[in-house]
């Protein structure tokens, strides 16, 4: 936020009738007052935004995957116009002047990497000011290889409420989020994916699966999506089904004892039996 200047303009007064503090002259020309006019300025740097927050995730502050991104600006003193560029001089990728309004849409030239956006504003005054922002554009979804999700991928038969790892590798982007990792499940050999095993996790290769859901199915796959701060996804699935299979019911000891041990004498001993 910058320093707000002001300067004093004379204006005529609307209705000589009309009582009139501070003012100064009369008669025919009319009476004046001064009234205190912000000096154009833009306060604080170009704010630049994606400009659709589900394609297919959002981005982060400072990313966007959409070539044409959101600039609001932040001006004080009567702005009338505008122009946006991606250099100082306002020469390259120049909207030309155009009518100021705080939140306009800009097309950033045609290429991955951080973007430096200029704004300078002009007032009927003549005077101007002007203000840089930086923007990432990344539409490059994140490299995930088709075998990237190591285990499980297919043939595995684990237990319900038992503990497992889920692996991976080969999952990298320029600008990946910081915990870029979600994975999920499906139950119908990978038609739908709609229960979430973990997501938020670092790209470490690893999350053990602790416990396995409590589920009897032979037709279970595993989704990885990575996703970049720009909101781009990739995925890979398991490339089979694997089971998670219900434990065998059963006991796993049990005794047959006399019912009745005064009858007239206890029965000498239980007898132990053991059964799985
Ligand atoms: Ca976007
Ligand atoms: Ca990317
Ligand atoms: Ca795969």
């Amino acid at each position: 936020m910058g320093l707000r200047r002001y300067r004093y303009l004379w204006q005529r007064w609307p209705n000589s009738n009309f009582p009139c503090f501070n003012c100064h002259g009369g008669g025919s020309e009319g009476r004046y007052y001064k009234t205190a006019v912000p000096e154009l300025m833009l306060s604080g740097a170009v704010v630049l935004q994606d400009i659709n927050s589900n394609d297919p995730a959002p981005a982060e502050s400072g990313y966007a995957n959409n070539q044409t991104v959101q600039v609001t600006l932040y001006a004080w003193g009567f702005p009338t116009e505008m122009i946006l560029a991606e250099n100082a001089a306002f020469t390259v990728n120049s909207t030309g002047w155009i009518p100021f309004t705080k939140t306009s849409s800009y097309t950033l030239t045609n290429s991955d990497g951080s973007k430096n956006v200029y704004a300078k504003v002009r007032n009927a005054l003549g005077e101007s000011a002007s203000k840089s922002g930086t923007i990432t554009l990344d539409r490059t979804s994140p490299t995930v290889p088709a075998n990237a999700l190591l285990s499980p991928n297919g043939g595995e038969v684990w237990d319900q409420g038992s503990s497992h790892a889920i692996t991976w590798s080969g999952v990298s982007d320029t600008y990946l989020k910081a915990s870029p990792i979600t994975l999920k499940y499906s139950i119908d050999s990978g038609s739908t994916y709609p229960n979430t095993i973990a997501t938020g996790l670092a790209n470490s290769g690893t999350y053990t699966w602790n416990p396995l859901p409590m589920i009897n199915s032979t037709t279970v796959r595993v989704l990885l999506t990575a996703t970049d701060r720009a909101g781009n996804q990739s995925s890979d699935v398991s490339n089979a089904n694997f089971t998670i299979q219900a434990l065998t019911p059963g006991v796993s000891s049990f005794t047959v004892s006399d019912s009745n041990s005064s009858d007239p004498a206890p029965a000498e001993v239980d007898i132990p039996m053991v059964a799985r």
